[in-house]
């Protein structure tokens, strides 16, 4: 039996022919006079066989043992290892020396496990996937040969799974296991793990041995909440942000590969919100409460507390969000449905004392005037983010009820009693 094989491959060997190895390969089957009796690409597909255990020829046995794949053995085999003195059907007569020409493309071990190569994990790695993890990779899927079947880099999107469920195939699940955001990884699964004996389609031939190289863009779990960092934080910190407060604030939104996504430094304005106003995605709201003027954050937002799984205009759906904040001013602010709010009790004689000139009526001057003076003294807020005369004329508004231009001490009410009256009214009409 001769074998030259072809140098180059052999240097990029990690892994060659042994016994109990199942391997797929191509041949031309001649004999001496250069008469092909089988050929493997006439068929177009590769012959599978395990090795060493009685399947093959006693020649190809021995003559595939230490191939790697990509290899190419020219394989001749004397009749006393091959068909001897009887031959085989009428391909191959009595006494025949057979030569095979055999290129190796593929090999496992039904023993196997997948193989994991290659890791690259970045320092910043705090946390490593668990099952149950929703995680966002790209991959590129190519057979031992080197041959690509399959990658999401062309489709241009992540493909994004739960891990361990069973959703992908055993091996990428596998495989899929304790990594990390950024990760890079070469997993080599084993058909077994893979799509078995039967392949996929046209796509995936039956025992093929899948190489898949993964990049982890990130994952999160569904129960994961909003990750909140102090970066820094101003020595002289009383006042903090709660809901309804306005808030000013500059932002920088990515992707956990660094990727940006907007930057509020690139609008002209500073942002502003309500907090707990659905002003906006939930994650960011909640990562801007208890902060104060000067304090800067990073807040890390899973999908179900962003923009989903469908994603947004420049969002990729169930991206995780990493939020670089400052928060730059904030205005205290009032509860939904109130225009101004008393921070401490209310004027026992609310009338007597807006009506400053004392002649019993309140025309929107002096009501304007009443007004200003208790934002002035700290004993009332106005609701931030209007013009401060828009909201006394809305306010003058909603107490004149005859719009008589006045406001007289029988029409006015606090916003509680009214709404107390309200509730009541309701009551009856039921
Ligand atoms: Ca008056
Ligand atoms: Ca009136």
């Amino acid at each position: 039996i001769r074998h030259p094989s072809v140098g180059p491959v052999e240097q990029n060997c990690k892994r060659s022919v042994m016994r109990t190895d199942f391997v797929r390969y191509h041949f031309n089957g001649t004999l001496l006079d250069g008469t092909v009796f089988e050929s493997s690409y006439v068929r177009m597909q590769t012959h599978d066989s395990l090795v060493g255990e009685g399947w093959l020829i006693k020649g190809l046995e021995e003559g595939l043992l230490g191939m790697c794949v990509g290899e190419i053995r020219n394989i001749v085999i004397p009749p006393f290892k091959a068909y001897g003195e009887k031959g085989s059907g009428t391909e191959i007569p009595p006494q025949a020396t057979l030569v095979y020409d055999v290129l190796l493309m593929d090999i496992h071990n039904p023993k196997d496990n997948i193989t994991i190569e290659d890791p690259v994990v970045p320092e910043s790695c705090t946390r490593r996937s668990v099952v149950g993890d929703y995680i966002r990779y790209h991959y590129n899927g190519t057979f031992l040969n080197g041959v690509t079947f399959d990658t999401s880099y062309q489709r241009n999107s992540t493909y994004n799974t739960y891990i361990g469920m069973g959703y992908v195939i055993t091996g990428m699940d596998q495989a899929l296991l304790g990594v990390c955001v950024g990760e890079r990884r070469r997993a080599i699964i084993p058909p077994h793990l893979a799509y078995g004996e039967k392949g996929a389609g046209n796509v995936i031939p039956p025992s093929a041995v899948l190489v898949f190289d993964i990049h982890v863009i990130d994952f999160h779990n569904p129960n994961d909440k909003v990750d909140i960092k102090i970066i820094h934080r101003p020595e002289e910190c009383n006042d903090t942000t709660e809901v309804n407060d306005l808030v000013h604030y500059h932002y920088n939104c990515t992707l956990m590969d660094g990727t940006v996504l907007f930057s509020s430094h690139d609008y002209g304005n500073v942002p502003e919100a309500v907090l707990g106003m659905d002003k906006v995605i939930d994650g960011l709201d909640e990562g801007l409460r208890g902060m104060c003027a000067g304090e800067k954050r990073l807040v890390t937002v899973p999908p179900h507390l962003g923009h989903g799984e469908r994603g947004a205009t420049g969002v990729p759906g169930s991206a995780v969000l990493v939020f670089d904040i400052e928060l730059v001013s904030f205005q205290k602010g009032v509860p939904p449905g109130y225009l101004f709010v008393w921070l401490n009790d209310t004027p026992e004689n609310l009338f007597e004392t807006m009506d400053i000139n004392k002649n019993k009526e309140v025309p929107q001057e002096e009501f304007a005037e009443f007004i200003k003076m208790q934002v002035a003294d700290g004993k009332g807020r106005m609701k931030p983010g209007l013009s401060t005369e828009q909201v006394i004329a809305d306010m003058f508004h909603n107490q004149d009820r005859d719009k008589d231009g006045v406001i007289t001490e029988k029409e006015l009410k606090l916003k509680v009693d009214e709404d107390n009256e309200k509730k009541e009214k309701r009551h009856e009409e039921l």
